[in-house]
């Protein structure tokens, strides 16, 4: 016997990843157009999530600004429209335009919105807008989530908005940003774990040399983010790693290591992840699971949003 990508997902089981999350996004999805907008810039600006101003700088933002300074130009009334067709996946030009956007573009767009916002330059959401009960309960629900869990929320939400016919809208090719070249690379040391595809795996994410960690993979070896289906084969991977990946930090921090059958390895790393976008102000408690084969390669690796930071001594050893 030995893998399918199928079967790989299911190495270390006992690890509890959050349910919260998508629970949330799911219930929240259900909510008026009203009560998603003031419900997310309620959580939005009491959790005090202060963006760095600087992750802009790494958000190639030239795809999203005809639409910002048309958006800027416009009435208040059709402003409110906008961000509820954004909401409602409502078919309009803007709408389409949206999904076309990669991640770091379709953030970098809501925190440009956010900023105008709090300037009465884009018409803000009432201060006495009362949510519904249902909407209250979530904010009370999001409120309790743990600050990564939140950001995730967000991040899902965000994502989502805005209107792809079927079949996709193709996204906007996002310029490729060279390693940094200056800074000296860095490397991670993880308790527990000296396998040397692993370590470089995490220190050419940290280098944002993509086609070095991608080079680790097996030809048919996938990569697992959370909440989402794999993505499967080297090209797909680097596509996937360029749109969503530069200026995060990997800081793993412990790991256990196991042969698997057929020659494979599994290894289970913990840690945290830091987002551009909030730098160390909020970590992420994740687990890497890897499937290694029999040559070393990445067969498969899932990424996992966990489900308290308990989970992150969780590496399987008792059982
Ligand atoms: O008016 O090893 C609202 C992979 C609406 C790769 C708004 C990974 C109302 C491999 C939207 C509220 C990527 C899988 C306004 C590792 C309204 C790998 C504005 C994992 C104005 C480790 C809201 C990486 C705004 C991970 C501005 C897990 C909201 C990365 C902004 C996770 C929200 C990154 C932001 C996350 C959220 C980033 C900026 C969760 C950022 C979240």
């Amino acid at each position: 016997m030995s893998f399918t990508i199928d079967s790989a997902r299911s190495i270390f089981p006992d690890t509890q990843v959050s349910n919260s999350v998508p629970a949330i996004v799911q219930s929240f999805n259900q909510l008026s157009a009203e009560d998603q907008l003031a419900l997310l810039w309620f959580a939005y600006t009491e959790m005090g999530l202060t963006i760095t101003p600087a992750a802009m700088q790494v958000v190639n933002m030239v795809f999203a600004e005809p639409t910002l300074t048309e958006i800027k130009q416009m009435p208040a009334r059709q402003q409110t429209q906008v961000m509820c067709d954004l909401v409602n996946h409502t078919d309009t030009p803007i709408c389409r335009t949206y999904s076309s956007f990669g991640t770091n573009v379709k953030l970098g767009f809501w925190y440009q919105l956010s900023e105008w916002m709090k300037q009465g330059i884009v018409a803000p959401i009432p201060k006495d807008y009362k949510l519904s009960a249902q909407a209250a309960d979530l904010l009370q629900a999001i409120r309790q989530l743990e600050g990564g869990q939140q950001l995730t929320v967000f991040q899902d939400v965000v994502v989502n908005m805005g209107y792809a016919p079927t079949g996709g809208t193709a996204k906007v090719q996002e310029p490729v940003i060279a390693p940094k070249e200056a800074a000296p690379r860095t490397r991670v040391s993880i308790k527990g774990i000296d396998n040397a595809t692993v370590l470089s795996y995490m220190d050419n994410m940290n280098a944002f040399d993509f086609q070095a960690a991608v080079a680790l993979f097996a030809t048919e070896g996938a990569l697992k983010p959370p909440f989402q289906e794999p993505i499967a084969g080297p090209e797909k991977i680097l596509a996937y790693m360029r749109d969503e990946c530069y200026g995060l930090k990997l800081l793993p921090e412990q790991g256990v290591s196991e042969p698997a059958v057929a020659g494979f390895t599994q290894i289970k790393v913990t840690g945290k992840v830091q987002t551009p976008w909030f730098d160390d102000k909020v970590g992420i408690n994740l687990a890497w699971r890897f499937l290694l084969n029999p040559e070393g390669q990445i067969f498969f690796v899932g990424i996992d949003v966990l489900a308290s930071p308990q989970e992150l001594l969780n590496l399987g050893l008792v059982r």
